[in-house]
């Protein structure tokens, strides 16, 4: 029997260098010979994508229960597909998943709770990389970009809330270091974890947040 990949997500503000990290992360794991894949929240190229797309580059309004119920629509039809891949062997990285989800949408006012339902019962992440960095170094990075989101007063807000949505499974990634200093923290955090979990590895879960 193929022992199923690990689902790891990796999360963190704008500018922490989640997407650089993400593609070192697949590569490294990749040269190692394990089957891996990157997957990234949103993914903008399905129906309901093209309306978050458009929505983050304010070409178009959305009510803001309307837009996180998309954010989490997205995630919800892509779980089939990401089960299958998992069970098959494969091991996916996910750039954001449902803590963006909540973490911007109750940044905006929408209550926390509210914001938790519908992502629940998720595929539940093996591990939750937290790539931490400051808005202050964030914003050094060459500041913010252009879309909805990348300001500075809710990205702080961000952050906050991304504070409450933290458990056991969240390792925190000091990503103020240089790129190559993150890279082998991610790198000795994942290694630790596979060790933890290949003897054990449980069944894929559809659990998040469950109580
Ligand atoms: N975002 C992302 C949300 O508001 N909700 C979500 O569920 C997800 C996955 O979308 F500002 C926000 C976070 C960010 C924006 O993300 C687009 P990328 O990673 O910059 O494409
Ligand atoms: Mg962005």
């Amino acid at each position: 029997m193929t022992q199923r990949g690990l689902l790891i997500v990796v999360e963190g503000c704008d500018r922490s260098g989640k997407s650089t990290q993400c593609d070192i992360l697949v590569n490294s794991l990749q040269q190692k010979g394990i089957d891996t894949e990157l997957v990234k929240f949103p993914d903008r190229t399905t129906q309901t994508g093209k309306m978050i797309d458009s929505y983050l580059q304010q070409k178009s309004e959305l009510d803001d229960h309307a837009i996180h119920l998309l954010f989490s629509a997205n995630r919800w039809e892509a779980m089939k597909t990401l089960s299958e891949k998992l069970n098959n062997g494969k091991t996916l990285v996910v750039d954001r998943y449902a803590f963006s989800g909540v973490a911007f949408s109750s940044a905006k006012g929408l209550d926390l709770e509210w914001c938790r339902n519908p992502d629940i019962g998720l595929l539940t992440p093996d591990i939750v990389l937290f790539l931490d960095l400051s808005i202050d170094d964030a914003e050094k990075r060459g500041g913010f970009g252009d879309e909805r989101y990348e300001k500075r007063e809710l990205q702080i807000k961000v952050r906050d809330q991304f504070m409450k949505l933290k458990d056991d499974s969240w390792k925190f990634i000091d990503a103020s270091q240089s790129k190559e200093n993150v890279e082998k923290e991610i790198w000795n955090t994942i290694d630790a974890t596979r060790n933890l979990l290949q003897d054990n590895i449980q069944e894929l879960q559809f659990n998040l947040w469950k109580k």
